[in-house]
């Protein structure tokens, strides 16, 4: 997956219900580019450059993981289901137009693009007051990575006096609607490439989560277990609650107080719902007591997270990240561990559970379906 880059957008328009049209763009850019980290106060300006009613505008920064060009081709299409059309003289005509919404990006991290479509930093923005004035709220010390002035200066010397005013009215940002954060320990689980590691990512990247991710690659049973299931699943299923017990009452244990709440990519129990489909009875039975034993003396995460995916896509999953050792999976093993954790979470309380029926979205390459999921999961 894409790294995360940070992204300014410049937001403006003169035409229609324009704070309106501010807030849909809004919206719009949170569902597709990325999520939100700062939102500028609204600006009331005059029209810079031509003769037209005043402006709104305002200046976003965004974390996205898309690529430039992937950027300026969804602000493109945003702007156009807005409303906005261009006059096909208008590049000949070297005018501006009024318009009821145009998003501009200033910058993609502090790289400098120079191709046919696009021109990062925005070439005009620092004989801008619309834009540097917004700019400055949200972003006053960032650096310009061609003139090396921070956006501050770029205010304090730029040629345009044009005078703007600031709306006591704000925008919002969309993402502030999902109340993650009210959780202290959230566990995602779902089958072997049900995608709760991905998931769990995205959410602590998104939502300044501490993350917790299981260290199977270390268990040494694994691969052998795979190869002869009935000789390795005991030590397996052992040393699976060893590594969860310790590792989940460390990590759980040091709180980082820079961090929001706690994310995992599996529960304690999991070791139950597999023991008792790979073990013996009176193997299980023991290892059962054990379970017992040291589930009591982990914090219980105060919301479950069930990803349900479909055998089918499971195995296509499990085939495209090629761990070797779990090839030979069957289709028939998965049903048993999805037929497992359904058991076992109709034995929970189910205020805290959330089953998640991912079969038809696909969380990884699209945002809107990676927000649907953080929806369902916000839902109380
Ligand atoms: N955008 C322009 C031209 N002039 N003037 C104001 N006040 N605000 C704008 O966003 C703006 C403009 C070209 O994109
Ligand atoms: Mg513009
Ligand atoms: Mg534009």
């Amino acid at each position: 997956m894409k790294t995360l880059t940070h992204i300014y957008l410049s937001l403006g328009g003169n035409q229609g219900d324009t704070f309106k049209n501010l807030q849909l763009a809004v919206n719009l850019l949170y569902e597709r580019v990325g999520f939100i980290n700062a939102i500028s106060p609204v600006y009331k300006t005059p029209s810079w450059g031509f003769e037209g009613p005043h402006f709104l505008n305002a200046v976003l920064q965004i974390s996205t993981r898309l690529t430039s060009d992937e950027v300026l081709n969804t602000v493109l299409a945003i702007e156009q289901e807005l409303g906005r059309t261009r006059d096909p003289d208008y590049k000949r005509a070297k005018t501006y137009q009024n318009r009821p919404i145009d998003i501009d990006l200033l910058f993609y991290g502090n790289e400098v693009i120079n191709t046919g479509q696009l021109q990062v930093p925005h070439p005009r923005l620092h004989e801008r007051r619309f834009v540097l004035l917004p700019l400055t709220d949200i972003a006053s010390g960032l650096v310009h990575p061609k003139f090396r002035n921070s956006i501050k200066d770029l205010l304090a010397e730029t040629d345009d006096k044009s005078e703007c005013e600031q709306l006591t009215d704000k925008l919002i940002d969309p993402g502030s609607s999902y109340n993650l954060k009210k959780h202290h320990f959230i566990a995602i689980e779902g089958n072997i490439g049900a995608g709760k590691t991905t998931l769990s990512n995205l959410i602590a990247e998104e939502f300044n989560a501490k993350l917790i991710l299981e260290r199977f690659k270390e268990n040494p049973f694994l691969p052998k277990f795979y190869e002869d299931q009935s000789r390795y699943a005991f030590p397996l299923e052992m040393s699976f609650l060893a590594d969860r017990y310790q590792q989940l009452l460390d990590d759980i244990g040091q709180f980082d107080l820079f961090k929001d709440f706690m994310i995992a990519d599996y529960d304690s129990y999991k070791s139950l719902i597999f023991a008792q489909i790979t073990l013996g009875a009176e193997e299980f039975n023991l290892y059962k007591k054990l379970h017992g034993m040291m589930y009591r003396e982990l914090s219980k995460p105060s919301l479950y997270v069930y990803l349900y995916q479909n055998t089918e896509r499971l195995l296509q999953n499990i085939k495209k990240r090629g761990r070797e050792y779990e090839q030979q999976i069957s289709g028939d093993y998965l049903g048993k561990i999805n037929e497992g954790y359904l058991q076992f979470i109709k034995t929970k309380q189910q205020d805290n559970v959330r089953i998640i029926d991912i079969s038809e979205l696909d969380f990884v390459s699209s945002r809107e379906d990676y927000i649907q999921v953080i929806r369902e999961m916000s839902k109380s």
